[in-house]
């Protein structure tokens, strides 16, 4: 039961236990030619990333800290896609692992009760138009007690083991995901589409039919989250009644 089912997904695991960012790391390798599929876990991250220089806690021994490396032949435009095949595969691993009803916030939170438990950040290397590797950075608090988390972290966080009630085996979380997310992302390859990946994102979906606050920069705009799109960006519908599309990265969704 316990064992990598994968092709290429994980078939090398760099394993550490403490580590600056395994984002960082997987980058650092990747650029210096590591194959698609390699795998860095750490124990503990000292430096932790979320998007836009936000801060990851990531403490000792309990949580799962892993990024992906990937060699997709994609636009720089399509990095966005990989992060909505890893929230699916988190999804799907989390749910059939353990039965909690994880939810995804889009584009790249996992949900349980209301709070966060996983976050995603997908990073890449490019040269002129063609991507040349994709991290993907999937941060899980597994086994983490959130209430040792700096305050304004520990209100919109929580971990796998506050929803099943005991630890849970973090070996077997990790195997699912990496079973999960080596079929989507191969499905993505060969028919150049996520669209199998959307419908679970879709299924799964705590945005979609709510209003959302949309943070660019400088703006903030109040709208309903209407549907995803086949290439995984949100539709939403704003005051006026218009519908615009939303393309990660650019933005932070809350709800409201
Ligand atoms: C993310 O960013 O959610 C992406 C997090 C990716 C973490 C993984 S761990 C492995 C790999 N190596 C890295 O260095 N990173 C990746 P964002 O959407 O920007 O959300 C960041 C926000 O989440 C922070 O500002 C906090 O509010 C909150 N946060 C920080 N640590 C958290 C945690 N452990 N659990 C839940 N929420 C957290």
């Amino acid at each position: 039961q316990l064992e990598l089912k994968t092709k290429t997904i994980g078939r090398r695991i760099v394993h550490y236990d403490t580590i600056d960012s395994t984002n960082t790391v997987a980058k650092k390798i990747a650029a210096e030619g590591a194959e698609e599929g390699a795998v860095v876990i750490a124990e503990e991250q000292t430096g932790g990333r979320g998007r836009l220089g936000r801060q990851w806690v990531s403490p000792k021994g309990a949580g799962i800290w892993m990024s992906l490396v990937l060699r997709p032949s994609i636009e720089p435009a399509e990095a966005a896609k990989i992060t909505q095949i890893a929230a699916a595969a988190v999804t799907l691993a989390i749910r059939r692992v353990t039965g909690c009803e994880a939810g995804i916030k889009w584009p790249n939170d996992i949900i349980l009760h209301k709070k966060k438990v996983c976050g995603i950040l997908t990073e890449m290397g490019a040269e002129l138009n063609s991507v040349s590797y994709i991290v993907v950075g999937i941060g899980i608090n597994a086994n983490v007690d959130v209430a040792l988390f700096p305050e304004e972290v520990k209100r919109i966080a929580t971990s796998i083991k506050d929803c099943v009630g005991n630890n849970i085996s973090r070996k077997e979380i990790v195997l699912h995901i990496l079973k999960e997310f080596e079929d989507l992302y191969l499905d993505f390859i060969y028919t150049k589409s996520i669209k199998k990946s959307v419908e679970i994102c879709k299924a799964y979906s705590v945005t979609l039919g709510n209003t959302v606050k949309i943070i660019n920069r400088d703006q903030t705009i109040i709208a309903e989250a209407v549907d995803l799109t086949e290439e995984g960006e949100l539709i939403i519908r704003n005051q006026e009644g218009q519908m615009e599309k939303i393309i990660s990265g650019e933005v932070s969704v809350r709800g409201i």
